[in-house]
C-alpha cells in the first residue's frame, strides 16, 4: 500500500512538474498543425489536437476551439477568432482539411493581419503544399477574418484553379478537373 502511494505520488508530483499546460503546450506533434505564414516561409507546429494548434497559433488567446469538424460551422468560434484579441500575434486566415465535409487531418493557417476586400490582390500564399506535407491532399476548407482561397492545381499558382471560395465541405470540379485531392497551391485575399 504504501509503495503503491509513493508511486503515485511520485507520478503526480513529475506530471505537476513536467508536463506542459494543457491547452498552450510546446509544439509536439500530430494530425492538428498550425501554419505560421512568415516573410521566411510557412513555418509548421503540430499537435494531437485542433483545439492545441489554434491556442498556439492564436498566441493562447484561443484555447478553448471546438473540435475541427464543429469548429467550421460554429459562429462562436469565428467570433473568437476574428476578435481583436486573437489576432495580436498572428490572425487566422483558413483551416484546409484533409477529408470532406471538415473531417480527417487539419493544417490552420496564420498570417500577420486579415485579408484586404478585394480580390484583386493577393493577401498570403504557399507556393507548394509539398512543403508542409500537404501535396494533393485538401479535400474541404474554411475560410476566416474576411480572406477568400483559390486552390490551384499546380505549384507556384499554375494550371486550373478555383477562384477565390469561402468555406466549402467539398472541392468543386473546375473545367473537368476535380479538386479534391488534387491542390498543390493556394492564395488567399
Ligand atoms: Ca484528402
Ligand atoms: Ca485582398
Amino acid at each position: 500500500m504504501r509503495k503503491t502511494l509513493t508511486a503515485i505520488l511520485g507520478a503526480a508530483l513529475f506530471a505537476l512538474t513536467f508536463a506542459p499546460t494543457a491547452a498552450f503546450a510546446e509544439p509536439v506533434a500530430g494530425p492538428h498543425c498550425a501554419v505560421q505564414l512568415t516573410a521566411a516561409g510557412p513555418v509548421q507546429h503540430c499537435f494531437p489536437t485542433f483545439r492545441q494548434a489554434i491556442a498556439f497559433g492564436t498566441n493562447g488567446a484561443v484555447a478553448d476551439a471546438p473540435d475541427e469538424h464543429a469548429a467550421a460551422t460554429d459562429p462562436a468560434f469565428a467570433a473568437k477568432v476574428q476578435s481583436p484579441v486573437a489576432r495580436q500575434v498572428f490572425t487566422l486566415i483558413g483551416v484546409e482539411y484533409d477529408a470532406a465535409n471538415y473531417t480527417g487531418n487539419t493544417f490552420s493557417v496564420f498570417r500577420a493581419a486579415a485579408c484586404t476586400g478585394p480580390t484583386t490582390d493577393v493577401d498570403k500564399q504557399v507556393s507548394d503544399l509539398d512543403v508542409i506535407g500537404w501535396n494533393d491532399k485538401v479535400s474541404s476548407f474554411a475560410t476566416y477574418n474576411n480572406c477568400l482561397a483559390d486552390h490551384f492545381f499546380l505549384a507556384d499558382f499554375q494550371s486550373v484553379h478555383t477562384g477565390y471560395l469561402s468555406s466549402r465541405a467539398t472541392m468543386p470540379i473546375v473545367n473537368g478537373t476535380n479538386m479534391n485531392d488534387n491542390a498543390r497551391s493556394i492564395r488567399w485575399s
